[in-house]
């Protein structure tokens, strides 16, 4: 790690490969989580690097649907972990909304070295162990969930993930808030909200603008969620990036 000069142009972007790589050799991440972060970044390369306005508003929109939330969970993984974790412990705090992690690739033993982490870093309740309910629709472990947790929650956020347990979260009546570099994925393509963003943006973006809504009325916070128009955002995204790099010189 030390030998990344901080005047390195690329220095952000090569320490969080740091940060996902060191996590994937302690058995954080598991290592098809590389491909997906190398994904993400070809996306991010596409957007500029910085939080588009469109990907600000979802971020707001997301911070209003969590706080009108009545049993709000952020689900984590492996990348997340690894990447954001201190902050998805932070915005956990401020809304307040449960932590769980959900894995695709799920073992005990990552399910236990990622509880133990976000422990660590100073989560107090860490959900995803008891695995007593399973998510309609999901064959695979990524549907074991916990009853208290993802299972009867009403707003789900999904930092990074792959596009069937959106669609299954979707059909069980849930709001899902995705963030997802690639807007053409089918996660970005089912979810109630999309924020097209990294997530090391977008989650302390959404904290930053849970702050600034806290004292809402309710009632404001419900219109803004109501004229909410994913597909469209998702086409404004599109267009902003097809301009964008026509205009590249
Ligand atoms: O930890 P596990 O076992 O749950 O496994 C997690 C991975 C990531 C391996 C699994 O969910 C997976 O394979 O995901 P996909 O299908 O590769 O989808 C990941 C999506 O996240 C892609 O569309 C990427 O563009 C996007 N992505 C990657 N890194 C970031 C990101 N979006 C936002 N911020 C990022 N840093």
């Amino acid at each position: 790690m030390g030998e990344i000069p901080k005047s390195h142009p690329r220095y952000a972007s090569l320490m969080m490969r740091e940060k996902v790589s060191q996590a994937m050799k302690k058995g954080l991440v598991h290592e098809t989580g590389l491909i997906a972060h190398g994904r993400g970044e070809a996306f991010d390369y596409l957007i500029g690097e910085k939080t588009i306005p469109y990907a600000d508003d979802a971020e707001k929109i997301a911070a209003a649907v969590l706080l009108c939330a009545k049993n709000p969970v952020i689900s984590v993984n492996g990348n997340v972990v690894a990447i954001v974790a201190k902050e998805c412990i932070i915005l956990s705090e401020s809304i307040p909304a449960k932590l769980e992690v959900n894995l695709f690739h799920r073992t005990d033993e990552r399910m236990k070295k990622l509880t133990d982490e976000l422990k660590l870093q100073g989560a107090k309740k860490v959900y995803g162990d008891a695995a007593d309910a399973r998510i309609p629709g999901l064959k695979h472990d990524r549907g074991l969930c916990d009853k208290e947790g993802i299972f009867s929650s009403d707003v789900v956020l999904v930092p990074l993930e792959d596009g069937d347990r959106c669609q299954a979260l979707r059909d069980m009546g849930k709001t899902v808030i995705a963030i997802d570099l690639n807007p053409l994925s089918r996660t970005a393509r089912t979810a109630s909200i999309t924020i097209v963003d990294n997530v090391v943006r977008a989650v302390p973006n959404i904290e930053r603008w849970v702050k600034k809504l806290k004292n809402e009325d309710r009632k404001v916070l419900e219109d803004m969620v109501k004229s909410w128009d994913n597909s469209k955002m998702l086409k404004d995204v599109s267009s902003f990036i097809s301009k964008r790099l026509n205009s590249l010189p």
